[in-house]
Formats: C-alpha cells, structure tokens, sequence
C-alpha cells in the first residue's frame, strides 16, 4: 500500500531527516551478541585485502611539475567542449603535494592496500627516450609513505594519460612503436620500485581507452576510428600489455607479481537456468575476446575472427605468445553488467538483454546498479581461466553527494550500493572464487574524464576550493566493513 503524505506532512518528516542529520550519529558499533550474529554468513576470507584507488591524472595535478611532459589527457581537457564545464586534472585534488595527508585517510579507513597510478609522462616526458628522474621520485615518496603507514602499494603502469609525443609520433596506440616504449617505460619502473612494490598492473581497462578514446571520441585522444584501424589499435594495445609483462619479469626484483586492471563485460544470465549460466559464460570469452579472452588464452575466438572478416587484426604467432604471457594475478573492474540469456538461434549462442528504460541507475548514465555482477565476474574468470589470485580492483559509483549541514555527505545511495554489490561478491568468496581483494574507487572526488568533476565516485568528499576531504557516510561503512572482515 502507498502511503500518501500531503505537503506539508512531508516538510516536516523532511525537516525530521535534516534534523538527523545534523546531531551525532549513534554508534555504529553493535554490542558484542549482537556482532556474532550481524557476521555469520557475511565474513570475507581471513586475509583479505581491503583498499581503495585512484588513478594519476584524476587526483594528482602539478601537471608542469619537476620535469614532467604533457599527456593526451592534458591536450584533450585543455581542447574546449571535451570535459563538462571544459574541467581539466592540472590541480585536480593536488594530490602530487597533499599526499601524505591523503595516505592517513586510508590510514583512518584501516585500508591494507592502495591502488595508485604512474604517470608514464612524468617518468618519460616524451614516453620514450631519457628518463625523468625526478618524475619517478614522487613514486618512491609516495611508497615510501605508504609502507611507513602499513599500507600495500599495487601500481597501475598506464591508467590513460599516454604522452603526447608518442599520439603525434605514432599516433599513440595506433603505432606499434607505442606498445614497444610501453614495455621499456615498464622495465625501468619495475627495476626501480620493485624492492617495496610487490604488485604491478600493467594497463587498466583497454575496454574503456580504447572504446571510449579511440573509437567514440569521447576521451583523450578522441578519434573516431573503425574497421581494421580500430581493430589494430586494440592488437597494439594488448600487445603492449605482453610485452610489459616480458620486461617486468625480465627487471623485477623476485617476488614480484604482475597483472592486470580490465573492466571486462559481465554477462550475467538473466534468470539463472542452467541454459542461461551455459550461455553467459560464452558471452563472457565473446565480449571480452579483444582484451582479456586474448590474454588469457593466447588466441582470438573464431567468432571475434569471423565477425571481423577482413577487418580482422593482423598478427603474429609471436605477438599472441607475449600478449598471453602468464600472469600472477587478474584484476577486473567491475560497476555493471550486461544481462544475456540462451539463444540456440544465434552463431554465438547466447542473445543480449538490453536494460530497459527504467532500469535503475547511478548518476552515470552506463552505471546500472547490478550487484550481480560482482559475484559473475570473478566467478567466470576463475571458471573460464583457472585464475588462482582474483582482485577487484576497482568498484563503486557516483552519487549526487551534497554535504548537509553538518559539513557531512550522508551519501546512503553509495551505502546501499556497496553493501548489496560486497553481498554479491562475498557469494563468490563463500563458493571458493578465489578472490583475494578488494579495491573502492574512489578513495575521494576526482577528475572523472570527461565529466569533469560533476560525478563524484569518492568515499571522501572533496572541496575543491579548499582541497579539503570529507570522510563521507560510506567511508564510515568501509571502515566498519574493514574492521570487521565482512559486511555491515
Ligand atoms: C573507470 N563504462 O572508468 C576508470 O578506471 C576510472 O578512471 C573511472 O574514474 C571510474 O571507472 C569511474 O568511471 C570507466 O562506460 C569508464 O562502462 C566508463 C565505463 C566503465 C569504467
């Protein structure tokens, strides 16, 4: 029955929930009873590593800082009309100076781990060529940092800003030569950090720069490209991957593990018959059988082949065996999924399932709230791949965050999320889905691409006038979450 409140009713039970707001919270803390019973059934595996993440060119700024040459992303956001409001990351959260008070926020959450990125041009101002030393310096304070504090650092190698010379050289991924200087860039990065870094990622999510930079325009470098030109850029990209992977094997330190950061498509089926399971785990090789398929298995799927016809990429036995180098560890991206279901009639078997018009959604318009996905993603991987070491490394969404007046976010749309999307994935830990972590994007606001900074995916709030962070609700929940090893 729908409860029909008039008016003025409903100021005032408004009024109620801002006057909640603004006194303390009650402890979150349960009594000692009543935690045994809050946890049964939603702890996570002893050891499990709880962090969050960022990514260089969202958070750190000081873009013309201590030697540092200019990536697409600055060319791109400095272009106008590609960034709402024409935002830009030249200060974004000025982490490149404030990061040691960003390292005890992660501190405060009780955070094991923290995902960050190295920004290929402040290393290499032209990507390849002499190196920057100082560039590489901020990494080693910032690992430094965290270590200091308890914190593991897992590095991401290319998180999107490419530099610019190798776009106007080569034409940036389009060029073999750029995958070539992705694995020396790689090499000389792990010879150097890898005493403390124990966890390198090498690209993160080729599903997303390549589809969203080089085939729609609407990221950096923003080209348009079809056919056997988008088709060969996506080789060259996978190939860089592979060939990173040789040259941090070939420099690291032992002990280190390297993997990588993919937002793959989850096809999750749409009522889970056993048709329906059958069918999504062949969507699952077919809708990523440019990216992850390829790494995985060392050959492109019959399907990807056919479908391509003469578009096909162009390959060498060669370059499939170090695309498929072994990896230590997959690391998956997860936000959404795609639901599928089983279709005898279709060559591929399986038929897509559009979300309908009203299917509910964060802020960003691709963001369905499906926490399914996050018990199908890992579970197709470890099922379809054999993978041993699962990491989430990166989950969340963006929220229309107001601080009420209290100075607080109580961002309860964010809470909801985490927690239906954690009961997801704890479905697959509790099945034996080998995941061993866990990473939140975003530790704060950021530099989100294209939408400038209007779509805020942090767990702190960010005054960007003031720079100051605000632990928002969901950073109390992950906390708790934290503490706990389970869900609250
Ligand atoms: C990821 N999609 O991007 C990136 O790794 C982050 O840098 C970004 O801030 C975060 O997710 C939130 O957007 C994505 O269209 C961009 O499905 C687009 C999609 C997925 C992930």
């Amino acid at each position: 029955m729908k409860r029909k409140f008039s008016r003025r009713t409903f100021a005032k039970l408004a009024g109620v929930g801002a006057l909640a707001a603004t006194t303390e919270l009650p402890q979150l803390g349960p009594t000692a009873s009543a935690q045994s019973n809050m946890t049964t059934g939603r702890e996570f595996p002893r050891g499990f590593l709880w962090g969050t993440a960022t990514a260089s060119y969202q958070v750190e700024g000081a873009v013309k800082e201590d030697g540092r040459g200019p990536s697409i992303w600055d060319t791109f956001s400095h272009t106008p009309g590609k960034t709402v409001n024409n935002a830009t990351g030249d200060v974004a959260n000025d982490h490149y100076h404030l990061y040691k008070g960003d390292v005890q926020l992660m501190k405060a959450l009780g955070a094991k781990a923290y995902r960050f990125s190295i920004a290929w041009p402040r290393v290499f101002p032209n990507g390849d060529g002499p190196p920057n030393p100082k560039g590489l310096d901020f990494y080693n304070r910032l690992v430094d940092e965290l270590l200091a504090n308890g914190i593991q650092p897992f590095a991401t190698l290319y998180h999107w800003d490419l530099p610019q010379s190798l776009q106007d050289r080569f034409g940036g991924w389009e060029g073999r030569e750029t995958s070539k200087a992705f694995a020396d860039y790689a090499g000389y990065v792990a010879q150097r950090l890898t005493d403390r870094v124990k966890h390198i990622f090498t690209i993160n999510e080729f599903g997303a720069f390549i589809e969203v930079g080089y085939r729609w325009g609407v990221h950096a470098p923003g080209l348009r490209l079809t056919g056997l030109r988008l088709n060969q850029t996506r080789h060259h990209a996978v190939l860089g991957h592979g060939l990173a992977v040789q040259a941090i094997r070939a420099s690291a330190k032992s002990g280190t593990k390297v993997g990588i950061a993919e937002n793959i498509t989850v096809p999750v089926p749409v009522v889970e018959t056993p048709q329906n399971v059958a069918a999504a785990e062949r969507a699952m090789r077919e809708m990523n059988a440019q990216y992850l398929t390829v790494i995985m298995e060392g050959k492109y799927t019959d399907w990807y082949l056919k479908s391509n016809g003469a578009d096909a990429p162009k390959f060498t036995p060669e370059d499939l065996k170090s695309i498929s180098s072994p990896l230590d560890f997959v690391g998956i991206n997860i936000y959404t999924n795609q639901f599928v279901r089983a279709d005898e009639s279709s060559p591929a078997g399986f038929a897509h399932v559009p979300h309908p018009k009203s299917f509910p959604h964060a802020p960003s318009p691709w963001l369905f709230i499906t926490p399914d996905a996050l018990y199908w993603g890992p579970r197709h991987v470890a099922k379809l791949w054999g993978a041993k070491e699962i990491y989430i490394t990166e989950n969340g969404c963006s929220a229309a965050d107001e601080p009420a007046a209290d100075g607080k976010v109580y961002d309860t749309d964010r809470v909801t999320y985490l927690r239906s999307y954690l009961t997801q994935l704890r479905r697959a830990t509790a099945e034996g889905v080998p995941v061993r972590g866990y990473f939140l994007w975003s530790l704060m606001d950021n530099f989100e691409w294209a939408d400038g900074y209007t779509n805020r995916f942090g767990i702190h709030y960010v005054d960007y006038a003031s720079q100051k962070r605000t632990p928002k609700l969901s950073a109390d929940f992950y906390r708790e979450v934290i503490a706990r090893n389970a869900i609250v």
